[in-house]
């Protein structure tokens, strides 16, 4: 705990953090004042709806999360990677608390506005390709896995959706049929969607297959079981997020793109997680020099608020019928405000910068956390998304076994010394590091000798 805010500084905005950057445990976690709010939110809140650490926040800046309680938590989750500039960013609280004076609301398919426009040029210049691109907006993750799958559905004339094994796509009737995981995504909430194929993914470290390898064996399911000339699309996270921040092999994406092309199959980046300038570059798609068709942007893009995108190649955009997208809510004009204000802090702040400074750090620290404790098997991940999988003791070389328990424990540990830690993975044998672009070296290393703390007392 040796950061504050007024000696260590992180970025250029460092100096408008409004809570100290720094872990504070003064209760038992949960917090007393948490307990209480924790047997209120029981008796109105669905049980359907959990929560990972249920203590209560009420207030947030940087990469810290105050609770009821007054407990500091250092925050490696932002939201499952939303609050990509940090929490309260000044420039983004500014930009909403503008926009919120001027209007809140009209619905930019009845009478449209100039902050839509802008968050659709910005798109266009920040995701990968050059060629003219478009947007809708809408605004949740699910939702632009949706509009992607029904605007490709419409420029191609075909029905099948295809993903990978281990994908994460969201929680609304079709998306829920194009997770990997039944539960608890799917189970009894069915039935599901029709024509969703889910085909062999990379997993480099499971399959110790090459880019080349793996894409074949995913091509060969795509023609074998599906055919070419009834798939519509293919949609992709480049680094899965919830099945565990798998790295892809190299050459993997690029030769599916290659594929899809040739055999006119609209190919869609969802980087709702790995996207907007969390990776060290805008999407993560860059780093593996893959160009989709369609990008799908969420979680980070607007601070906080809830924003989301399909972007991608003008003619494939423009094949719907006028008035065949939309939604009440899609680019509302508040949101629209911080995402600008969002892309602009980025810029201002070469926040691209802070996530190759934060992969350093984690990775640094994480490796030398590997050479002493070998249920950590794999350390993987791109910028402000790495995480370690974890594995049954001398299991790391050979079988590699998942080891939940190992991570349900350290989870917990941290939870009680103040550090808010994801888990992930397709068997919850994964720890993920998501926290935002404001999180200090001094943060990480503090947060990394807890879990050091963690792993020695398994
Ligand atoms: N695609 C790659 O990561 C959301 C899920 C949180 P929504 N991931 C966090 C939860 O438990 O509900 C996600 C994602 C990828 C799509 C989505 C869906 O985004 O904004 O949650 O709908």
């Amino acid at each position: 705990m040796t950061d504050t805010f007024a000696s260590a500084p992180a970025s250029p905005s460092a100096a408008a953090y409004t809570v100290p950057q720094e872990r504070r445990v003064l209760t038992a976690i949960p917090g007393p004042k948490s307990v209480e709010m924790h047997k209120r939110r029981l008796e109105s809140v669905s049980t359907g709806v959990s929560s990972t650490l249920p203590v209560y926040i009420k207030k947030a800046n940087g990469a810290i999360l105050v609770d009821l309680d007054d407990n500091h938590f250092i925050d490696l989750g932002a939201g499952i990677g939303v609050t990509t500039v940090g929490h309260t960013e000044a420039n983004v609280v500014e930009a909403a608390t503008n926009q919120v004076q001027e209007f809140i609301h009209t619905l930019f398919t009845i009478t449209p506005y100039e902050e839509y426009i802008r968050v659709a040029e910005l798109l266009a210049a920040h995701t990968p390709g050059d060629f003219k691109k478009k947007s809708v907006l809408i605004n949740s993750g699910a939702e632009a896995v949706e509009n992607g799958v029904k605007i490709a559905r419409k420029y191609t004339g075909r029905r099948a959706v295809a993903v990978l094994d281990h994908a994460y796509h969201g929680r609304t009737v079709l998306t829920m049929a194009m997770n990997y995981k039944a539960m608890p995504y799917a189970t009894g909430f069915g039935p599901l969607a029709s024509d969703v194929y889910h085909a062999p993914s990379s997993y480099p470290y499971h399959d110790g297959l090459s880019g080349a390898d793996a894409a074949e064996r995913t091509i060969t399911y795509l023609e074998k079981v599906i055919g070419a000339s009834d798939l519509a699309c293919l949609v992709v996270e480049p680094i899965q997020g919830e099945g565990g921040f798998m790295v892809p092999a190299d050459g993997y994406l690029p030769l599916l793109q290659e594929w899809c092309t040739a055999n006119g199959v609209v190919m869609i980046a969802d980087e709702i997680q790995s996207g907007m300038a969390r990776t060290g570059a805008y999407y993560a798609s860059e780093h593996f020099g893959w160009v989709p068709d369609l990008v799908l942007t969420a979680k980070g893009i607007a601070g906080g608020l809830p924003l989301a995108a399909v972007t991608g190649r003008a003619e494939i955009m423009d094949a719907s019928q006028p008035g065949g997208l939309g939604g009440t809510f899609g680019g509302n004009p508040v949101a629209c405000a911080a995402a600008i204000a969002v892309f602009e802090s980025i810029e201002r702040n070469d926040l691209l910068a802070e996530g190759a400074r934060i992969e350093k750090a984690l990775l640094a620290g994480l490796t030398k956390l590997k050479s002493k404790y070998d249920i950590i098997g794999d350390i993987r991940g791109k910028g402000a998304m790495i995480a370690i999988e974890l594995v049954q003791p001398g299991t790391g070389d050979t079988t590699k076994l998942p080891n939940a328990a190992a991570v349900s424990s350290i989870a917990a540990f941290a939870a009680q010394h103040g550090v808010l830690l994801l888990t992930a993975g397709t068997y919850g044998n994964v720890l993920r590091f998501l926290p935002s672009l404001a999180v200090t070296d001094a943060l990480i290393a503090d947060a990394l000798t807890v879990i050091d703390h963690a792993i020695a007392a398994l």
